[in-house]
Order: C-alpha cells, then sequence, then structure tokens
C-alpha cells in the first residue's frame, strides 16, 4: 500500500454523524444475555431488545421497517417517486451486518456496519434517490447459538436450507422453536427471501477486525475478497474409566487424543503459508477429574484464501485425527462439516466504493478479509462489495474492540458518496458514476 496521506478531517456533519454511530454501538452494547458481558444471541431476549431499539431509530429516520421470519431487522427507505414516465421500477440496494455477537465481544463487530448504514440514509434524508435503499440488521451471523454462521443473510439470500430447522442450540431447543418463540413463522422464511433481480447489491461495512488498515496508517479500505472457512465439529470416542485404578497404557483416553491432535492443528496452521486452523471450542465427557474421558468432541475452524490449500490442509487433518485416534485405541468422527468458498468482491461496486473513497479525500486501500461476513451468503443473491473501518487494536471477538470516531466519519462520507454513485448510475445525473452496477 502506497505511504498514507491524513485524511481530510471529517466535516462537522459527517463527524456529528460519526459521533450518533458510536452512541449507538454503546446503546445497543447494552443489550446482552450476559451481564457484565455483550453476548447477544440469535433471537435471545437480548436480541428482541436491540431490535426494539433500533427499530425506533430507523422509523426517526423515516424507514419503514419489518422482521423477517428469520429475525433479521431491515429498514426500508423507499426511493423517489417523481421520476420520468418510462423509468424502469427502482432497485434496492441493501447496506447492512449483523446484529449478533460471540460471547464476550466487542461493541463494534456486526453492528457498526448496521450503524453506519444507517447514518449515511440520514445523511441522504433529503436527496431523491433512484432506487430503495434497505438497511439491514442481519441475525445469526456468527453462528454462536445453531452452529450454522450467516443463517439470516442466507434466507435473506433465499438459500436457507429448511433441514437447519431441526438444528438444536446448546439447551436442546430447536431453530424452529426459536423463531415460533420470537414469534415468527417458520414456514415462511422462503417466500421472505429477496428476488435478484429486484437487487441491485448487497455492501457492508465492518470493522477490518485485523491490523492491516492500522499499519499502513489507513482510516479505511476496499475488500478484495472473503476468505474460504472449513467449519467442522468432530469427536474423539474412547471409554470412561477410574483414574486411580486403570493402568496408564490400558486407556482409551479421548482427551488425550484430541490433545495430541490440537497440537497437529497448530503446527500445520503454522507450517501452511497464510493458513488459520483453529480449535475453539472442546467439550469433555464425562467431565469429572477422577474419570479418563471417553468423549472430546471439538471445533475445527480452517480458513485461507485459496480454496485448494485450504481443503487440502483440511483432509490431511482429518487423515492426521484418524491415525492419532488408532494409535491411542479411541475413535474418530466428523459430527458436522461446512465449507465456505473464498467470496469476490464485485468489480463494480469495488470500484464505486474506491470512487466514494476518492470523493471523500480519502486515499483508496484494498486488503483481503480473514474474517467471514454476511456478505459471503449475500453473494448468492447478487454483486456484493465491502469497505473495512480500520481496527487501532485489532482485537476483536473481544471487549476491547474499538474504534477512532473519524475512521467512522470517513467511512460514513465514504458510503454516502457511494450511494450519490449509485443513484447516478441509475438516472445519469451529472456525477459520473464508476461504471454501471449490473447483475
Ligand atoms: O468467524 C468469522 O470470521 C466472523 O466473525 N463471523
Ligand atoms: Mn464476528
Ligand atoms: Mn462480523
Amino acid at each position: 500500500m502506497a505511504p498514507a496521506t491524513a485524511p481530510r478531517p471529517a466535516d462537522p456533519s459527517a463527524h456529528a454523524l460519526a459521533a450518533r454511530v458510536l452512541d449507538r454501538c454503546d446503546r445497543l452494547a447494552r443489550h446482552t444475555d450476559e451481564p457484565g458481558r455483550i453476548t447477544r444471541l440469535y433471537l435471545s431476549d437480548a436480541t428482541r431488545a436491540a431490535h426494539a431499539e433500533l427499530r425506533g431509530w430507523m422509523i426517526d429516520a423515516g424507514l419503514t421497517v419489518r422482521t423477517d421470519n428469520a429475525g433479521n431487522l431491515i429498514g426500508r427507505r423507499p426511493a423517489a417517486d417523481d421520476v420520468p414516465d418510462g423509468t424502469p421500477a427502482p432497485r434496492v440496494l441493501l447496506l447492512g451486518s449483523h446484529l449478533d455477537t460471540v460471547p464476550d465481544a466487542g461493541r463494534y463487530d456486526g453492528v457498526l456496519g448496521v450503524m453506519i448504514a444507517l447514518a449515511a440514509v440520514e445523511a441522504l434524508a433529503a436527496e431523491p434517490l433512484a432506487m430503495h435503499i434497505d438497511v439491514v440488521g442481519f441475525s445469526e451471523e456468527e453462528g454462536v447459538r445453531f452452529d450454522r454462521p450467516y443463517l439470516g443473510s442466507a434466507a435473506a439470500a433465499g438459500t436457507f436450507d429448511p433441514g437447519w430447522l431441526r438444528r438444536n442450540d446448546a439447551s436442546g431447543a430447536s431453530l424452529q422453536w426459536a423463531i415460533e418463540r420470537f414469534g415468527l413463522d417458520p414456514t415462511a422464511i422462503a417466500q421472505d427471501a429477496y428476488d435478484p433481480a429486484e437487487v441491485l447489491g448487497y455492501t457492508e461495512v465492518h470493522l477490518e477486525q485485523g491490523p492491516v488498515l492500522a499499519s499502513a496508517g489507513r482510516p479505511g479500505g476496499v475488500v478484495t475478497a472473503i476468505q474460504g472457512q472449513s467449519r467442522l465439529r468432530v469427536r474423539f470416542v474412547g471409554k470412561p474409566a477410574h483414574a486411580g485404578t486403570t493402568p496408564m497404557d490400558a486407556r482409551q483416553d479421548a482427551l488425550a487424543a484430541a490433545a495430541h491432535w490440537m497440537v497437529r492443528v497448530q503446527s500445520v496452521g503454522r507450517a501452511t503459508g497464510d493458513l488459520r486452523a483453529t480449535v475453539g471450542q472442546v467439550e469433555v465427557g464425562p467431565g469429572a477429574r477422577n474419570v479418563v474421558p471417553g468423549i472430546a468432541e471439538l471445533s475445527l475452524d480452517v480458513r485461507h484464501d485459496l480454496d485448494d490449500v485450504r481443503r487440502s490442509a483440511t483432509d490431511g487433518l482429518l487423515h492426521e485425527a484418524g491415525q492419532i485416534a488408532e494409535d491411542q485405541g479411541v475413535r474418530f468422527e466428523v459430527l458436522d462439516a461446512q465449507d465456505q468458498p473464498a467470496t469476490p468482491m464485485d468489480p463494480a461496486l469495488s470500484q464505486a466504493l474506491e470512487g466514494a473513497m476518492q470523493d471523500a479525500d480519502l486515499e483508496p486501500a484494498r486488503l483481503p478479509s480473514g474474517a467471514g461476513h454476511d456478505a459471503v451468503a449475500m453473494a448468492a443473491l447478487g454483486p456484493v462489495a465491502m469497505l473495512f473501518v480500520r481496527d487501532p487494536g485489532a482485537a476483536s471477538h473481544h471487549p476491547d474492540e474499538r474504534v477512532e470516531v473519524e475512521d467512522v466519519a470517513a467511512a460514513v462520507g465514504t458510503l454516502t458518496a457511494y450511494i450519490r454513485r449509485l443513484a447516478a448510475a441509475i438516472d445519469g445525473s451529472p456525477h459520473d458514476a464508476a461504471g454501471k452496477v449490473s447483475r
């Protein structure tokens, strides 16, 4: 990346909007399922409270608000209706990110993008636009409650699998039950999906969650692609035994086998350039200090820009797990395997985002995303693009997450300019938008 130039201080209105964005992130952070830390799960009471507060802000901004049957909160700003005869029916530009969090989260992952989208719509309140805009607060992007990421955005994109309704959360509650308890209709999810023909594209603003922009001294950057992900749940099955009477060479210790494998996960991750391999969850049974573990259930998260590198590393690790299980006299099973290919961003929308950064007197930057985002699911619906906001602490999925108000102002200014460019590309108004946006 070329050396950075200090961004022009945001104009007072962008700065005021940015301050409101941060205040709203603070307010939504109070809606948590775990007092004392930020944990907002899919369709929980905390999510219901967060929706209620956000709904109020959307209504105050003049949006028409609905909750779809997958639990996404959607505020629509309609296109200008005083258009010349013969103008084609307006399509909708989708903006937004997710409202759910990981356990003990920061206050900006997901929420920041929804608040910046709302702020850009508020900034354009007096300007007629040739397209509808939907500000979307997606549900269950993280996949914490039902171990299925992008569940809300998959529903919006029309790729929701009704089989997911049978997934259970840690308490044994089914997804179907959780949706019904929230007052929604799981049988109507499919009909809520957007029609691709009506969608201009989806654009997400998100905290970078990494160090690239901060080390380059840049306030923001346009995402080039989102890394592919292998997300698995696996299990080692041994035999519980008395910790005092069972000789070491007569054990079928599931957790010992898992431990040997976890060391290999880290070694393979370190040995394969740019691969990221993580075991984030371990559940042990029966879980008593004086019983040799009979069960060890683990998550595996493997990511890389190149799908073939990721898939061969994942296959290699599963093969090694089988060998370790054999050595340890236990059984190895794969319980769930999700393969999410890498997602390239749409060139035309990304070019428009770069142009909008220049409109906001910012030097464009480009970078890949190691984190997954709702744009992954929305790419099934139409063109997608992402704008990252500098993450000064590069500490995300953690309460230390933070952003600078000037960087938020830069993102609001960029997104506002971006919307103007797309609108101009539709109705041919003076602004020479960067390329026609089309499917
Ligand atoms: O897991 C991820 O990359 C994202 O935070 N959901
Ligand atoms: Mn996240
Ligand atoms: Mn996120």
